[in-house]
């Protein structure tokens, strides 16, 4: 049954229905009024029709590139496996239709490169990409903070990322692609630098893991205008799941604080609970940043969070990381010039 259909009803496809996909659909269905759920595909069928189900009725597709090409779709959300992203991205693009797709982007530089330049042939920005720590408020409450300037010049950014497990054996370029990519952007982001040169060194956290697994990473990065980045990507942490972001400015310094709100008192101890996936952290994020993104498309104007530009440099980045973490030397990235688009 549709719920909220007229004629300025944006009507979104969804690729992707696993925790991700379902999250973002429902956010969409729920807390967005000009837009709907039109359309969902998943390699799970089932799991597809159910989704459909709870997002009021939505057709349910068994090919992706059907979906996109479909005229009752206009606009697609890309919450497929990663390695997937840049292939159906590109369908959207040649179909000329908005895409947000989640990170990353493309899941090598090759797949970057192919659909940064396809969107400046097209002269036309189509393409967002989902770092949702963009639309989060602790994050905002940083950048603005940083921006206005203050404090002075920002100098380096320390950013903190914990996932309280990952599967047996996941490697540490998957580490670097799918979890890491947040932090570049970050960086990037909250210094408005872009980063140059990479060093990236690993280590086992327990025994029992694969032999071949590193799963705390350190990274460290210079960027443009003499600023620093250094990271830790821990995704064994096991006690919960935390982010933390703080920029060290020449007179002071801004940190992301506490996202649970709560201290709790009890049993002789003073304590804030910590989320145990970034489903629940960065709830709020995701709803303000599928919001924002449905205005744009609305209002006919860019997206605010991060373009084609953001998720190419996250991948070359990414790229001279996984460089860096094989050969355990430091790394130069090759920029290109911003294309015009993107200025
Ligand atoms: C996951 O895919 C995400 O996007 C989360 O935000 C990130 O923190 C996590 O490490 C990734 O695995």
């Amino acid at each position: 049954m549709e719920t909220k259909t007229n004629s300025q009803t944006l009507s979104v496809g969804v690729i992707g229905t696993g925790s991700m996909g379902t999250r973002h659909a429902l956010n969409l269905h729920r807390a967005v009024g000009s837009a709907r759920v039109a359309a969902v595909y998943d390699l799970d069928q089932v799991r597809a029709r159910h989704v459909a189900g709870m997002c009021g009725g939505a057709l349910v597709f068994d090919d992706p590139e059907r979906l996109i090409n479909d005229p009752r779709v206009n606009a697609v959300m890309i919450v497929s496996p990663d390695d997937t992203h840049a292939r159906l991205t590109l369908a959207c693009l040649q179909a000329g239709k908005p895409v947000l797709s989640e990170k990353p982007l493309a899941t090598s530089v090759e797949d970057a490169v192919r659909l940064l330049e396809a969107e400046v042939a097209l002269g036309q920005r189509l393409v967002s990409v989902g770092f949702m720590r963009r639309f989060d408020p602790q994050h905002v409450a940083v950048k603005t903070t940083v921006t206005d300037g203050t404090l002075g010049r920002p100098l380096l950014f320390k950013g903190v990322h914990r996932n309280a497990s990952v599967p047996y054996g996941t490697t540490g370029e998957t580490i670097l692609i799918n979890s890491a990519g947040h932090d570049f952007d970050s960086a990037r982001w909250l210094l408005g630098e872009e980063v140059h040169e990479v060093f990236v060194r690993g280590l086992r956290s327990r025994a029992d893991l694969h032999p071949d697994t590193k799963d705390l990473l350190l990274i460290e990065m210079a960027l443009t205008n003499d600023s620093l980045a250094d990271v830790e990507v821990y995704v064994n942490a096991d006690y919960g799941y935390e982010v933390s972001a703080e920029v060290v400015c020449q007179h002071g310094s801004a940190i992301t604080t506490l996202a649970d709100n709560v201290l709790v008192r009890s049993e002789a101890q003073r304590a804030h609970p910590i989320s145990k996936d970034w489903l629940a952290r960065f709830q709020n994020a995701y709803v303000l940043e599928v919001a924002e993104w449905i205005e744009s498309i609305q209002e006919r104007r860019p997206f605010r969070g991060a373009n084609t530009w953001d998720g190419y440099m996250t991948m070359l980045i990414t790229g001279s990381c996984i460089e860096s973490f094989h050969s355990c030397t430091v790394k130069s990235l090759n920029v290109p010039p911003k294309p015009a688009l993107y200025q």
